[in-house]
């Protein structure tokens, strides 16, 4: 069994995409064992993306990320890093698969509504980054 963090970004919020997204992981089998709505500090959202921050739209990532509230979530069952990450699609939603969440509601390769972790390590990292154990209810 494995964990991994789900963000629903600020853009997802203000589009009202929760329900959506979290119907996806739902009808994939995936169970959702923390969630919380909140709105990142700077301080936070540069803690959570230190491995972008020598890149030149880490500024502009900053901003975006505490625009606006988000949704954080844990997510867990079998293979579930890749399982999100394939739901999601790529990074850049005109690259994105037919049918992910990415390609269906992301306008822009930043504002791309949702985030996942992309290894056990980051997942590690990035959930404790967010939920404390007694936050996670299996
Ligand atoms: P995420 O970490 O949010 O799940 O997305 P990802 O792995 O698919 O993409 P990553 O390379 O980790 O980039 C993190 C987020 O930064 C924004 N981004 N902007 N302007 C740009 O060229 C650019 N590239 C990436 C996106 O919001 C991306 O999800
Ligand atoms: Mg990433």
């Amino acid at each position: 069994m494995e964990r991994t963090l789900s963000l629903i970004k600020p853009d997802g919020v203000a589009k009202n995409l929760i329900g959506e997204v979290i119907k996806r992981f739902e009808t994939a089998g995936i169970k959702i064992v923390a969630m919380k709505k909140m709105q990142l500090t700077k301080s936070q959202a540069e803690g959570f993306y230190a491995v972008h921050k020598e890149r030149p739209f880490f500024g502009s990532l900053i901003d975006f990320m505490t625009s606006g509230p988000i949704v954080a979530m844990v997510l867990e069952g079998d293979d579930v890093i890749a399982k999100n990450r394939k739901l999601m699609g790529a990074t850049n939603f005109k690259e994105a698969e037919e049918g992910t969440i990415r390609r269906e509601f992301a306008t822009d390769i930043e504002k791309n509504v949702v985030h996942g972790s992309d290894a056990p390590e980051t997942a590690a990292f990035e959930i404790n980054h967010f939920f404390n154990n007694m936050e996670i209810v299996g």
